[in-house]
């Protein structure tokens, strides 16, 4: 569309009035961002199988970004895919400050095509310290092109105390390709095609190998083996830590379709410090997490001390992890893993147990909804002083 002369003088009197015209921002070549993201498809290999995957700087999920509130980060995104578009979302922020750089496509901006870039502008306010994560926004890629984004405090200090940080991304493993699950997704409704369940639960990209919930007929690469002929070799996800220790999870549902609802053998002190980017009063989880879509959840966590692991005889500790509300619900693993203890044992297992050794209970409501509390007094009435009252009219 050309603008006609009149309606772009209309426009750049009332944007120069409205001070827009102050936040343009041209970046010359001199510019130097401070995180480069890359995003491309490749050949993957995840859970034993091989997987056609868009991917952020070579890997799923892509690096984990840090920035600070109150403080900007420059993000340059290079769409470095043959045919597709792209927008990268950084899923929580509340982007106040530049909304042309929340990444949905076709509302805050034009998607980045082939071969360009687009620098993200992200400045965090304060109260914004947490943790996120960014995704692409376009199709099917999310499933893989996606990673963790920490805000930390411009003051330095969190409100809980923690002797380390663990980020534990969950993500899924769907056995078709994007565009596949896209052409069946978005076709008419006699047309439509599910995408299939999810066949592995991974943590920070890993998995043992995947289930076989569709029943699909192994085929050649992309969806089954390596082009070789050979199966790409697959671990669990193996978290380490210290004895006597403090850890702060940083817990991301980088999901599409799975609610996970999760347990750590022999460890049972979790407690939930912050749920979605705001810190709560801590709330003891009783042992259990979940995490959905686009959730995220911070816990701190203590592990045992070198005694109490004598006593339990072992220094591996399975996490569980299964899903729900699925018409197959699956049970995938990671592994807790002490490190720096005498007579701790590094190998770790190479193959899920043959019977899980949790129970994991089958409600996921009424978990924290409504324990959870704000940190910081924020007026809201707590549960008890909440009256619902729901009407409905029928119209003939
Ligand atoms: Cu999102």
């Amino acid at each position: 569309m050309r603008l006609s002369p009149f309606v772009l003088l209309l426009f750049l009197a009332s944007s120069k009035h409205l001070g827009f015209a102050r936040h343009v921002r041209t970046h010359d070549s001199s510019f130097v961002p401070d995180y480069f993201l890359r995003v491309s498809y490749t050949q993957v290999a995840v859970a034993c199988r091989d997987r056609f995957s868009a991917v952020v700087n070579g890997s799923t999920p892509g690096p984990a970004l840090r920035l600070q509130e109150n403080r900007t980060t420059w993000i340059r995104v290079h769409n470095d895919f043959q045919n597709d578009n792209l927008t990268i979302h950084w899923h929580g922020l509340s982007q106040s400050v530049a909304p042309f750089s929340d990444g949905t496509p076709q509302v805050s901006q034009w998607p980045i095509p082939p071969s360009y870039f687009f620098d993200y502008e992200i400045r965090p306010q304060i109260g914004e310290a947490g943790t996120y994560f960014y995704h692409s926004h376009v199709d099917f890629q999310a499933v893989s092109a996606a990673g963790p984004l920490i805000v930390e405090e411009a003051s330095g200090r969190p409100p809980y105390q923690h002797d380390g940080e663990r980020i534990f991304f969950l993500s899924e493993l769907f056995n078709k390709m994007d565009e596949e699950i896209m052409a069946g997704l978005t076709a008419p409704s006699t047309e439509f095609i599910w995408s299939g369940e999810t066949e592995q639960l991974l943590v920070n990209g890993n998995g043992f190998p995947a289930h076989n919930n569709n029943n699909e007929t192994q085929t050649a690469a992309p969806f089954g083996i390596f082009p070789n002929g050979t199966t790409p070799s697959c671990h669990a996800e193996v978290t380490k830590v210290r004895p006597s220790t403090t850890y702060r999870f940083r817990a991301i549902g980088g999901v599409g379709l799975s609610l996970v609802s999760y347990m750590f053998e022999d460890h049972d002190n979790l407690t939930v410090i912050a749920a979605d980017g705001s810190y709560t009063k801590p709330a003891d989880a009783d042992g259990r997490i979940q995490t959905g879509s686009g959730q995220r959840l911070d816990y701190l966590f203590t592990t045992k001390s070198e005694a109490e692991l004598k006593q339990l005889g072992k220094t591996n500790f399975w996490i569980q992890m299964e899903t729900r509300y699925r018409p197959v619900n699956i049970t995938s693993y990671a592994i807790l893993s002490y490190t720096d203890c005498a007579g701790c044992d590094t190998n770790t297992p190479n193959a899920p147990p043959s019977t899980p050794p949790l129970t994991i209970t089958n409600e996921v409501q009424n978990w924290l909804e409504y324990t959870l509390e704000s940190l910081t007094p924020n007026n809201f009435p707590p549960s008890s002083e909440v009256n619902r009252t729901s009407a409905s009219a029928a119209l003939n």
